[in-house]
Order: structure tokens, then sequence, then C-alpha cells
């Protein structure tokens, strides 16, 4: 561990440059210096080491078996088929362990090693994605509904996410100068730091723009969520958006046995018009900087801070600095959190094929040819041109999207050429369980989750029909520690691991 702490590292790093290219020309060690460790999770990437063979190398007195996992900033998880082939083609190339599709709808390569890292993320910013800020202790990748049907409100909401995501990008040109070989200018190092300041926030941020009737982001997970509000403006199209319902506070991070932290669902603190969002969410954002708890990491979260000073200091706070009142909150209801399979037509009339993707996990291996098949589909849409587009969803899915109705039938046979449809066979229980990563990559593992699912469902399937409720539509969450990165705390059955195959059972949170 290093010496420094978070704060300091942020502080002294010369607007998150540290010793970074130091670090990655230095070929004695696959490893970066310490801080700069914690630097590069604002470029995006994680420094990993491969904990299956982690015993045995320290046996032979051998250095970790390092390498890097990168995450991409993709707000709302949209690609168009250009960009997932540019993503796959990286994947095979330069990673070891396939596409992941997160949580917060971003793509994880992981396993690539640090002589690699430079081309890596030049492949990923020539496929005209950036990684930037997807970690660290600023605003993370944007989640977003993927609601296949409200098709105009979605497409409002999109577009406002990303507008967003852009806004609240760090400053700082480290990341243009460090891995696209950007030149130094007067002043590199010092850049002003708007909303973050010079130390960022005091720990990761997160939004979710839920669109009801779907909480597909479980925006109550979030630090800040900005829940849709669709009626009719007048223009007498009862499908328009009005505005968001915000919510401040959530997050699912404890640590065990530490009663100081805990899980939080958030609170909704009212209603506001949509050309307030980015003020709204700057003010929110701005107070937690100046507010937070930067002396204590664990208790550094948004949820904290509110708990620490009051809700409604806290929305007071946020009204001033924004100039925003909120409106009272307006009537919403959410059905579910899950994801529907299959095909749906959007109120357009364009059609969106919903694939589960196991644990987000897309490779050609175990018997699937997942990537292979997504490819396929990708090449098949690229070069038809048009609209498509590939969509994550923050329950590890995966939407081809925006197809017209003659597309269907070629989609559907490369579908069942590469077998992607395992949502059909699937029981409910099956196509809603999230696993986080976990092991082997994870640092902060304590036991299995991704690997574990596929053995863990099969014998709580069986356990289920003896009793009859085989077809119960129950959300299975498993986390291999109390992070809580596939959000279990928010799942009707919950695994969160504590050791080697031993895990905390939690039981009856509701899925919407
Ligand atoms: Fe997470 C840390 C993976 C979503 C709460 N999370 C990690 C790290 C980076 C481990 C580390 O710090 O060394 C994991 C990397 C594993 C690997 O090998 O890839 C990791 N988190 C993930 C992903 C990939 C899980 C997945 O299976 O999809 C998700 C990536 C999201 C993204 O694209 O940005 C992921 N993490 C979440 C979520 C869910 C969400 O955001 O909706 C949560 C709970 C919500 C929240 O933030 O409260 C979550 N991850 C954490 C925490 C606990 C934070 C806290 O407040 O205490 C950590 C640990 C930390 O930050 O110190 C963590
Ligand atoms: Fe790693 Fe824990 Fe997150 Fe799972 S929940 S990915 S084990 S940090």
């Amino acid at each position: 561990m290093s010496a420094h702490s978070v704060e300091d590292i942020k502080r002294q790093s010369g607007r998150l440059r540290g010793t970074l290219v130091e670090s990655l020309s230095n070929q004695v060690t696959g490893a970066l210096a310490e801080d700069d460790q914690t630097l590069i999770k604002y470029h995006g990437s994680y420094q990993q080491d491969d904990r299956d063979v982690r015993d045995e190398r320290r046996r032979q007195k051998l250095e970790p078996d390092l390498s890097f996992m990168i995450r991409t900033r993709t707000p709302g998880g949209v690609v168009t088929p250009a960009q997932w082939l540019k993503l796959d083609a990286i994947a095979t190339t330069w990673a070891e362990r396939g596409l992941r599709v997160t949580t917060r709808q971003a793509f994880q390569f992981h396993g690539v090693i640090k002589g690699r890292l430079k081309a890596t993320m030049q492949a990923i910013n020539a496929a005209l994605i950036d990684t930037l800020a997807a970690c660290g202790d600023v605003n993370r990748n944007i989640a977003v509904a993927s609601n296949p049907y409200l098709s105009q409100v979605h497409a409002a909401v999109q577009t406002q996410a990303e507008a967003l995501s852009k806004y609240l990008l760090p400053n700082s040109r480290a990341y243009y100068e460090i891995w696209l070989d950007e030149e130094k200018v007067a002043g590199s190092g010092e850049e002003e730091e708007p909303i973050y300041g010079a130390t960022y926030l005091p720990r990761k941020f997160k939004i979710g723009f839920a669109v009801p009737p779907s909480n597909d982001v479980d925006v109550f997970a979030q630090d800040m969520g900005f829940i849709a509000v669709i009626g009719d403006n007048g223009s007498g199209d009862d499908g328009a958006l009005l505005g968001y319902n915000v919510s401040i506070g959530g997050g699912m991070g404890a640590t065990h046995g530490d009663a100081d932290t805990y899980p939080r669902i958030a609170d909704v603190i009212g209603f506001i018009a949509p050309e307030h969002v980015t003020a709204v969410a700057e003010a929110v954002i701005t107070t937690q900087r100046d507010w937070g708890n930067r002396a204590v990491r664990k208790r550094a979260r948004l949820k904290y801070t509110i708990d620490d000073h009051g809700l409604d200091k806290v929305k007071a706070e946020v009204e001033r600095r924004s100039g925003v009142r909120f409106g009272p909150a307006r009537a919403f209801e959410f059905a579910h959190n899950a994801d529907e399979f299959g095909w749906h037509q959007g109120d357009d009339g364009r059609w969106h094929l919903t694939l589960r993707i196991i644990a987000g996990r897309i490779w050609d291996r175990d018997g699937t040819r997942h990537l292979s098949g997504l490819r396929a589909i990708a090449s098949l849409l690229d070069a038809a041109g048009g609209a498509s587009e590939f969509r994550l969803t923050a329950n590890q899915n995966l939407l081809i999207a925006n197809l017209d109705d003659s597309q269907r039938e070629a989609i559907d046979a490369l579908i069942g050429e590469y077998a992607l449809d395992t949502h059909r066979s699937a029981s409910p229980l099956r196509k809603a369980a999230l696993a986080c990563v976990a092991l082997p990559t994870c640092g902060l593992a304590m036991a299995e989750a991704e690997r574990y699912l596929p053995a863990f469902v099969d014998r709580l399937e069986a356990r289920l029909a003896t009793h009859g409720l085989d077809g119960a539509d129950l959300h299975l969450r498993i986390s291999g520690c109390p992070n809580g990165c596939s959000r279990p705390y928010l799942a009707e059955i919950a695994l969160v691991g504590k050791a080697p195959g031993r895990y905390n059972l939690m039981l009856g949170a509701d899925h919407r």
C-alpha cells in the first residue's frame, strides 16, 4: 500500500498525471508505481493480478501475474455496430477474457498487460470511445434506462445523459497527453477543475436516469437519480418528457462488521424541468465535494454526507447553489427492475431484441461462441448502414436496437446459429440473475460470484422445483464481497461473499 493517502495522491498528482508516463515505460516490472496505481483509475483502468495463481507465484517468489482492467465511459451503454466490431477486435487482440458488460452499462477488458496498455487505450479511442473518468473519485459512467418501448422519451433522456456525462468530465488534459500523445502546453498540470477542484471528489459519484415503468438502472442505488416524468405537455403528445423527479443518496457498499457503513436507498427530493438537470447535478456534486468526508474514505459517499448533515439541509444547499427550486415530486410507479427478453417494438415502430448475457461475459469459451455470434451480427448491421445500435443494460444484458422489420429474419438466423437465445429456455430466476466479476480479477473479492452463478442457479432451480416454485419470478444477485457491485441488497435473494465458499444470505428486497 502507498504511504500516501488518496487525498494526498490526488493533490500532488499534477491533475492526475503523477508519474504514469515513467511507470508505463519501466520494463523491469509489470506494475505501476504505487501512487500511479491510484491515479490510473481516473483514466479508466485498474492494476490487477490473477488471483488464481497468486499463492503459487508467491511461493515461487515471482511477481504476481499482473495485468490491467480497462473500463469504457459509455453513457447508457450505447455503441454502433462499427464500434462493436472495434471493441471486439480489441478484446481478441489485446485482452484475455473477452468483453464484459458491467452493471453500469460499460465494457470492461480484463488481462491487458502493461506493455500493451497504451496501444489498447489508443485502439479504444480510435473507436471513438474513451475511458476517461470511468473509475476514480469523479462522476462515473452514467446509467440510462434501456427502455425499448418509449422511443421518443428514451432518445431525449439518452441525449441528456450523454451531455451531462461530457459536462462532468474532469478538465485535466492528462488523459490526452498520456495515452494519446497530445502535446503539453503551458499550464499542463495546473488546469482549473471548476467542478472538482484540485482533490476531485471525496469518493466515486454515480448518476442514473430511469424511465418508468422500468427501473432497470436501479435508480435508488445511485448517488443521484433522475426519474423521467412523462405526460401531456400541452402539445397533445401524452408521451412527452415533462421533467424528472430527483433522488439523492443511494449506494450499496458496506464493510462486513462495520456498522458505520451500510447500503442506503436514495430519497426523492422533488421535481425539476429537463433544462435544470445540469445545474442541479453540478450543485449536488459540488455540495458533496465540499461537505463529503475526506478523513474516512469508508464514510465518504454522498449517502453518508446526507445522513451526517440531514437531507433537508443538503436539499436546501443544492437549491441555493443551483438557483433551482424543486417542485413537489410527481407521482410515478416502477413495475420492475429486470430486463424483458426477446423482440419488442418501440412506439416509433422500430424493433429491439434483448439478449441475456450470463453475468455480462461475452466470449468464445466453455462451448459458447457468443463473441463470434455478436461479431457476425455487428458485421451484418454495419454493412447495412442505418440507425441500428447495441445497447448494454444495467442488468449486464444486451439490446440489439433500432432495427426495421426487414432486418429481423437475418438477425434471428444468426441468433439461432450462435445459440445466443439463452433466455428462451431459462427460468425467470436464471434470466434475472446478476453476479459481479469477483475472482480471479477483482482484488477485493472474498468469494466467487460470476464463476459461481451458473452452478448456484442449477442448484437453486432444483430446490425451487421441489416446492413447485420453478416458475417463480425471483431476483438473485451474487457479489463476491459487501461492496455490492451486483447491487445485491436490492435482490430478493442475495449472496454476499465473506470468504471462499462462504456468503451472507439476504432475503426479501423488492424487485422494483
Ligand atoms: Fe464495483 C470496486 C467491479 C458496479 C460498488 N468494482 C470495484 C472494483 C474496481 C474492485 C477494486 O476497487 O479493486 C471491481 C473490479 C472487478 C473486476 O475485476 O472487473 C468492481 N463494479 C464492478 C463491476 C464491473 C461489476 C460487474 O460485475 O459488472 C461494475 C462496473 C460498473 C461500471 O461500469 O462503472 C461495478 N460497483 C458497482 C456497483 C453497481 C452500480 O454502480 O450500479 C456498485 C454499488 C453501488 C455503489 O457504488 O454504491 C459498486 N465497487 C463498488 C465498491 C463500494 C463502494 C462504496 O461505496 O463502498 C467498490 C470498492 C471501492 O470503491 O472501494 C467497488
Ligand atoms: Fe469485486 Fe466485491 Fe465488486 Fe464483486 S462486489 S466486483 S468482489 S469489489
